[in-house]
């Protein structure tokens, strides 16, 4: 527990696993840095913060050579007095740690080719010396695969977070910018897990926000990117695209009309006046009731490219999202399917929009549902930009109540292949530049954190905002191992506890998708706030998110019979996801109208497998529990009853779940559950 009072998630070094800690304090009394231009002060801080909180005494820095005995040595590569043989090329963020031996010294290097670099290396290094790893093998040459590592932050200035489950902001209240020791906290824990980017303002950018990006606040606004900057990361905001009509006085935003381009080059000149080292904007245009170039009769590149043209002398970037959709849609209308807009938007645009512009898309073609198929843009557009947007926040995935690990999701996701350049046309190899070899790709996740103590109010939670850092830093890595070091960093190595915690996270989004929506069913939500079920809360709604049940019958019909959504996509999965025999049982009802009568692989009915999920999710649950219960006394007592409270809840929950889903549909079809279970009439 920090001294005043919140944790630090996988940064507490006071936890750990069995480590020979005598052994370990001989390489760290004696810390050689090499900082001719003094840009190592926050490696120096957390070097401090470890050892201090670890070993038990405060290390000292050196900047001598030693020629005998065990130590850390630190400097860029070009300062480094060793020479250091790379089996790997490094890039400008990558790292470096190795294990050297000269004559009587012995080395653990960490080095890299910028500051950032080096700071990467030395929380890898951390985490490694906290495990356990033998120093002696150190040999690890690693750099981010994605460039642009971003979180989002939903964040209003009032405090308040949209889609926000752990407490308020860490960056606004009441109208002001905070900046405290939560804010340096913040950055060091989103610094270790390798984000370089971060967006502090909800992209839905109304009242107090709209001034953010005036002198009033853009102050206390540079003195948050200075402090950024030294870890490594690049402040962006979300800006209206009608902020020449809100701050300018203009009567247009029309981003082809001269006073509006010189109204945001004025403007973007003033912001790199106070941030110098501003990253740019993000821009929610034409959106859930949000301006856009599409008010003007312009398209989306007419939009993002003036802003990119006053940001481009500065080097800033415009990160441009492709959720624009008509969200005044009539249900009675079947011809309209939401899950087209984004790809009929943005497709045809494909080669025009400016280098410094990147369109950011979400996962799916709706809006972050338990299970989606990933959106046909990607692989759809080659000579654009390309971000991936997840939601670590779990919105529609439990809201932080239910236990709901996302990284596996994300690795389907990341391992999808488009075929878009043929076989492994990876999602992550777009957005890692290699597959059409764009410069500016990256992957943005709506961050999971807010005030409480703990960070993300579940402590599990924890490990969607690890695992989307680790990802980002490597989409090739394996979840399981990504888990495991997570459970160890913040739970300890005892091997009941890294079992039990590591089954849990890698099987709670099937149990949670078992017992909400399953088969890509999704939106059986209340609306406004999206917790629990509600089968018809979206069925005559404006928002375009339908499922049609009738006594039947499920589902939207989206092959080329249908709304012809699956002609986006290209083979074979067009023809995979038009043939209801073949298309991936996880998707069915997403793809297809399905009878409740229709026979799947296990040979149920489709009805009979809605009824059996629902069952088996709330006993997965009550699995969850015992498995924790486990682990009483093996983990410190207020984390263990912490989630133990939120696994009850949990249980609770999924019993509501069960019970409102396999009650609308026996009373819809009539049909008995054939095992003659519990289902309300
Ligand atoms: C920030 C969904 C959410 C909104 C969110 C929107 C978006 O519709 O419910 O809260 O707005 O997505 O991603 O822009």
């Amino acid at each position: 527990m920090m001294p005043n009072g919140y944790e630090m998630c996988w940064l507490d070094y006071k936890k750990h696993c069995d480590v020979d800690k005598n052994e370990l304090s001989k390489w760290f009394s004696y810390i050689c840095l090499f900082d001719p231009t003094d840009e190592f002060q926050v490696v120096k801080e957390e070097l401090a913060i470890f050892v201090t909180d670890f070993l038990g005494f405060r290390p000292r820095f050196f900047k001598v050579f030693p020629k005998q005995g065990r130590h850390v040595l630190i400097g860029k590569l070009s300062d480094l007095p060793v020479e250091v043989n790379l089996d790997e090329q490094l890039s400008e963020e990558g790292f470096v740690l190795k294990y050297v031996k000269k004559q009587d010294a012995e080395f653990v290097i960490i080095t890299g080719i910028s500051a950032a670099g080096v700071l990467y290396g030395t929380f890898e290094f951390i985490n490694r010396v906290r495990v356990g790893e033998d120093l002696r093998k150190l040999n690890v040459v690693s750099n981010p695969k994605i460039k642009l590592r971003f979180l989002n932050h939903w964040d209003n200035l009032d405090g308040t977070i949209e889609r926000g489950y752990a407490g308020k902001s860490i960056f606004f209240s009441n109208n002001k910018i905070l900046l405290n020791q939560r804010t340096k906290d913040y950055t060091r824990l989103i610094a270790s897990i390798g984000i370089n980017s971060v967006v502090i303002n909800n992209v839905n950018v109304r009242h107090a926000a709209l001034k953010l990006i005036e002198p009033a606040y853009l102050k206390r606004l540079s003195q948050l990117a200075q402090l950024f900057q030294r870890y490594g990361i690049k402040l962006f905001l979300s800006v209206s695209f009608a902020s020449p009509i809100h701050l300018g006085g203009l009567d247009t935003a029309d981003p082809l009309d001269e006073r509006v381009k010189k109204w945001w080059k004025e403007k973007v000149k003033q912001i790199y006046d106070y941030i110098p080292n501003f990253g740019g904007f993000l821009i929610k245009a034409d959106s859930e009731f949000n301006p856009g170039p599409h008010m003007y009769g312009r398209t989306q590149a007419d939009g993002a490219n003036m802003l990119a043209e006053a940001l481009e002398p500065f080097g800033g970037l415009v990160i441009w999202r492709a959720f624009v959709y008509n969200c005044q849609q009539d249900w009675r209308d079947y011809k309209i399917d939401r899950a087209k807009a984004a790809y009929d938007i943005f497709k045809p645009l494909d080669g025009q929009f400016a280098d410094n512009v990147a369109i950011q898309i979400k996962y799916g073609p709706m809006d972050f549902q338990i299970r989606e198929p990933v959106s046909p843009l990607f692989g759809g557009m080659e000579k654009t930009n390309q971000i991936l947007e997840l939601q670590i926040t779990q919105e529609y995935t439990g809201q932080q109540i239910h236990l709901c690990y996302l990284g596996t999701m994300w690795k389907e996701i990341l391992d999808f292949d488009t075929f878009s350049k043929g076989n492994n046309s990876f999602v992550k190899r777009i957005i890692d530049g290699t597959l059409y070899g764009r410069k500016n790709n990256g992957i943005a996740g709506v961050a999971n954190i807010g005030d409480d103590p703990n960070w993300t109010s579940h402590d599990l939670a924890q490990a969607n905002l690890w695992t989307f850092g680790k990802l980002a830093w490597d989409p090739d890595e394996d979840v399981k191992k990504i888990v495991e070091e997570w459970i160890k960093l913040t739970f300890g190595d005892d091997e009941l506890v890294v079992r039990n915690i590591s089954y849990m996270l890698l099987n709670s989004r099937e149990v949670y998708e078992s017992y909400t929506t399953p088969f890509g069913l999704g939106w059986m939500v209340n609306p406004g706030h999206h917790y629990g079920p509600n089968p018809e809360g979206y069925e005559y709604s404006h928002w375009g998110t339908y499922h049609r049940a009738n006594w039947e019958a499920i589902g939207v019909d989206r092959t080329s019979r249908g709304t012809g959504f699956t002609l986006q996509y290209h083979e074979p999965w067009r023809s995979i996801y038009d043939d209801i025999h073949k298309c991936p049982e996880e998707l069915l009802l997403f793809f297809h109208r399905v009878p409740y009568n229709f026979k799947m692989k296990n040979g149920k009915t489709l009805l009979q497998n809605i009824y059996d999920l629902h069952f088996e999710g709330v006993e997965k649950v009550q699995e969850f529990i015992k498995l924790w219960d486990e682990l009483e006394g093996k983990i410190d007592a207020v984390r263990f009853s912490r989630v133990k409270k939120k696994l009850q809840l949990q249980l609770e929950h999924a019993i509501e779940w069960r019970d409102v889903i396999n009650t609308y549909f026996y009373r819809r079809t009539g049909i008995k559950d054939e095992k003659g279970r519990k289902i309300y009439p």
